[in-house]
């Protein structure tokens, strides 16, 4: 079977709601992209899902911050997909690989859960592209809410994070030297600041330096992040960063942004995928 076919095929059953199609086409995606008849397909098709970003330091607890969420949502009504592009995420398949976080069962088992990994295999130029498309691909396949994980160091993670319409950046109490330098790079994709692991000692200094960095460059600015306290091993706190979520959302909207930013990627993807 040529692989055109095999690709149209597999898009057309990930399309009508086959959730091992939508893996195997996410699998296709990981390995080198769309063909550009998939892609214009999808173009075609996507363009309603709303997009959160969870970016952070390794060990933040963005993996356990993306269960609460899923929670939270599913309880309310809503169908969840997440991406997760970390390494070393626990989610594989709908396994759950090491012992760091669990996915609650319950999640997995749920139709209105879709949770996949993205591998980097070594070079996250790969990544930097296969994400735009495996976002496209779920959003296509009628899921309304997509959360991606991305780890938080490096221009290229933060890039990816980036791109999500609703860009959560996570810290803990005290957040440590070692992503100093990457202090104003976070702070700069942040929509929402979570201080998570508040737990622990630190936080009303956390916050405090936050509050003096995002000053720093709130010139301009339309929109102020917030900075919510959660913890997200206990549940605390998520539905507060939930309704941030919301709230930043609603601005985009009312602002005519997201219709903008809707625009921009139609012409990007247009440019990209369809020449031949
Ligand atoms: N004390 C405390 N531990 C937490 C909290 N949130 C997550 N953790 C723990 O921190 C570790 C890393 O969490 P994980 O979600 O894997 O972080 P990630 O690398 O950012 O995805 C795990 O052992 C979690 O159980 C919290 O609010 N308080
Ligand atoms: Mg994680």
């Amino acid at each position: 079977v040529p692989a055109t076919v095999l690709a149209e095929e597999l898009l057309a059953r990930a399309l009508a709601g086959e959730r091992r199609a939508l893996a195997r086409a996410l699998s296709a995606v990981e390995r080198g992209g769309l063909v550009p008849a998939s892609a214009a397909l999808l173009d075609a098709a996507a363009g309603r899902a709303y997009t959160v970003g969870l970016t952070g330091p390794p060990g933040a607890g963005k993996s356990t911050l993306t269960d609460a969420l899923i929670a939270i949502e599913r309880a309310a009504g809503g169908r969840i997909a997440v991406l997760a592009v970390d390494p070393s995420s626990p989610y594989s398949g709908g396994a759950i690989l090491g012992d760091r976080v669990r996915l609650a069962p319950q999640h997995l088992a749920d139709d209105g859960v879709f949770v996949r990994s993205l591998a980097s295999r070594g070079h996250l130029g790969g990544l930097a592209r296969a994400v735009p498309d495996a976002l496209a691909l779920l959003d296509a396949c009628g899921w309304p809410t997509i959360l991606v994980e991305t780890v938080g160091v490096g221009q290229t993670e933060l890039a990816i994070a980036g791109t999500a319409d609703t860009t959560i950046v996570v810290v803990n109490p005290g957040w440590g030297d070692e992503v100093q330098a990457n202090k104003a790079g976070l702070l700069e994709v942040a929509d929402v600041l979570v201080i998570n692991k508040s737990d622990r000692d630190g936080v009303a200094r956390t916050r405090a330096d936050l509050v003096q960095m995002l000053a720093l460059g709130a010139a301009g600015r339309a929109w102020t992040p917030p900075i919510i306290d959660t913890i997200a091993t206990e549940a605390i706190g998520i539905e507060t960063l939930w309704t941030a979520v919301a709230a930043h959302r609603s601005e985009l909207e009312q602002s005519g942004a997201l219709a903008e930013r809707r625009a921009a990627e139609r012409v990007s993807a247009g440019c990209e995928s369809r020449s031949p």
